[in-house]
């Protein structure tokens, strides 16, 4: 383990190949079910670069009313698909956190895609960490302090990395800057997927 500042713990290769395939085996059956949409941005409309689908019993939208938590998908209506085992087995094993989570975001990256400076702030309990999961190609991660203007460094998150956010961490500014394409052979086709596991109720 990495403490990277305080609450911010990186576990590299937390999952090994086989385990990460296995993973995705079962996120491949999940977004079937709920498949990758994509959202906007509240007010302005602009669409994200990043698709997102959600398992467990809230998953994250956003659209031309705001962002929030919801327990339908937002273009079927149907009920968001139950979070896999091996999902809670990673956070019962990395997140040292008594509740367990309620939402779990699925964001699928392509080579061009990247996620702008943000925080976290929907969620109504911040005393749970919230968990990543990183699989396929590695990405530039870049985190910050809890004010926009506060400076801010990059790591490289490699397929099968788990980072906690928690305590002082949980509401630091973070985004992905970039994806590194040429760098997994894991997802056909090629892109980057993130599972956020969090406490959102
Ligand atoms: C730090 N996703 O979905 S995961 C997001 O790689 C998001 O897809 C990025 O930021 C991704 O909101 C980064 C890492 C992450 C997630 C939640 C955090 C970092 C965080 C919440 C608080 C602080
Ligand atoms: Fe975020």
């Amino acid at each position: 383990m990495l403490l990277l500042k305080p609450g911010l713990r990186l576990y590299k290769t937390a999952l090994d190949r086989a385990a990460q395939e296995a993973l995705l085996g079962e996120l491949r059956a999940i977004l079937c079910d709920a498949p990758l949409f994509r959202p906007k941005m509240p007010r302005t409309g602009k669409e994200f670069s990043v698709r997102m689908s959600n398992c467990g019993p809230l998953g994250w939208v956003s659209d031309l009313s705001g962002y929030r938590y919801q327990p339908h998908h937002p273009e079927t209506g149907q009920p968001w698909p139950p979070m896999p085992e091996s999902v809670l087995r990673l956070w019962r094993d990395f997140a040292e956190s008594p509740v367990e989570p309620d939402a779990c975001l699925i964001n699928y990256y392509d080579e061009t895609a990247r996620m702008g400076p943000h925080q976290d702030r929907d969620e109504t309990d911040f005393s749970a960490p919230i968990l990543s999961l990183s699989l396929g190609l590695s990405c530039r991660f870049r985190f910050g302090g809890e004010s926009r203007r506060d400076p801010s460094a990059t790591i490289r998150l490699d397929s099968g990395d788990v980072l906690v956010f928690g305590g002082p961490a949980r509401k630091m500014f973070h985004g992905v800057d970039r994806i590194l394409p040429g760098t997994s052979t894991l997802l056909t086709p090629t892109g980057r997927i993130n599972l956020t596991l969090r406490r959102a109720e």
